[in-house]
C-alpha cells in the first residue's frame, strides 16, 4: 500500500516534469529533443535519431555485457513497484502458476504459454546495464527466454511492424503501462522476456514474473509484467498512438543507448 502510494506520488511529479526536468536528464542524449516544442514533432525528430542511431550502431550490434563482479549490489526499482491490482494479488497468491504470456494480433498461429512452458524453452542469460532517463544506472544479470524464439513458434506476417508488449500495471487514472519495438528487434539475441534476476526469479518490483530485457534502450522500454505482446502494423490504435506510456506523454520511441 505505502510503495504503490509513493510510486504514485512521483509519478505525478514526473507527469508535471516532462516538459521540463526530465527532459534536462535527458540532456547529452540528443539535442533536438531538449525544447518544448519536442513532443509537437516528435515524429519527425524521432525518426532522425532512429535513423542516425540505426546507421552507427547496426540492429544486430549487441549491448556491452559485463562479469559478475560487476552486478549492482541494489538494483533499485523504479516506475509501479505493484501492479497492486486484485487480480495481480491473485497471482502472486498463486505464485504466478497461473500467469499466461499471450503472443496475438499479425501471426500465423497465435498461442499462450505458462510461465512453466517458458521456463523450459532454451534460456539466455546476460550481464547488461540498465539506464534511467530519472539519472541513475544499475548492472544486473537477467535470464529469461529470447523473444525471437517465442516469434519463430507464431510466425509474424509480413505486415506485423511493431511488437506491443500489455503490462499488468495501471495508473492512478486506470491507464496501463504498455511498450513497443520493431518487430525485427524481436530477434535481436539480447531482447529476452526476463523472469530471473541476480539467480533469483524476479520479484515483485522488478516486473514479477516476466518483464521485457530490450537492451541497447532505455530503462522504460524495459516493461515489466507483461501479460501479452500483440504484433500490428500501426501504433496509432493503442494507448495515446505513441508507442509506450512514457511516449505517449512526450519520451522518444527510439531510445537507443
Ligand atoms: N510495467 C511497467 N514497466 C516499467 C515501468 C513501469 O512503471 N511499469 N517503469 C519503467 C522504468 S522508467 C524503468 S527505469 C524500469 C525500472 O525497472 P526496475 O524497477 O526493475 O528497476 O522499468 C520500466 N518498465
Ligand atoms: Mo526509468
Amino acid at each position: 500500500m505505502i510503495p504503490q502510494q509513493q510510486s504514485m506520488r512521483r509519478r505525478q511529479f514526473l507527469k508535471g516534469t516532462v516538459g521540463a526536468a526530465s527532459v534536462v536528464v535527458l540532456s547529452g542524449c540528443d539535442n533536438l529533443s531538449q525544447s518544448s516544442w519536442f513532443p509537437n514533432i516528435l515524429s519527425k525528430a524521432e525518426r532522425v535519431t532512429e535513423i542516425v542511431q540505426r546507421a552507427v550502431t547496426p540492429r544486430e550490434a549487441l549491448a556491452k555485457e559485463y562479469g559478475e563482479a560487476d552486478i549492482s549490489t541494489v538494483f533499485p526499482a523504479n516506475g509501479n513497484t505493484d501492479p497492486g491490482t486484485e487480480l495481480y494479488a491473485e497471482h502472486v497468491a498463486r505464485n504466478f502458476s497461473e500467469w499466461t504470456l499471450e503472443i496475438v494480433g499479425l501471426v500465423k498461429s497465435p498461442r499462450s504459454w505458462s510461465l512453466a512452458a517458458l521456463k523450459e524453452l532454451p534460456a539466455r542469460t546476460q550481464i547488461t546495464r540498465h539506464d534511467c532517463v530519472e539519472g541513475w544506472s544499475a548492472i544486473g544479470k537477467w535470464t529469461g527466454v529470447p523473444i525471437g524464439d517465442l516469434m519463430h513458434q507464431v510466425e509474424p506476417l509480413p505486415n506485423a511492424r511493431y511488437a506491443v508488449f500489455h503490462c499488468a500495471d495501471v495508473d492512478d487514472e486506470g491507464i496501463a503501462y504498455y511498450e513497443s519495438m520493431a518487430v525485427a528487434d524481436c530477434y535481436h539475441p539480447q531482447t529476452i522476456l526476463a523472469y530471473e534476476l541476480n539467480d533469483v526469479a524476479l520479484d515483485i518490483p522488478h516486473g514479477a514474473p516476466l518483464r521485457l530485457r530490450f537492451e541497447r534502450q532505455l530503462g522504460y522500454k524495459q516493461a515489466k509484467y507483461v501479460m501479452k505482446i500483440e504484433l500490428v502494423e500501426f501504433l496509432a490504435g493503442i494507448g495515446g498512438g505513441k508507442g509506450g506510456y512514457w511516449e505517449d506523454q512526450g519520451y522518444e520511441w527510439y531510445a537507443g543507448i
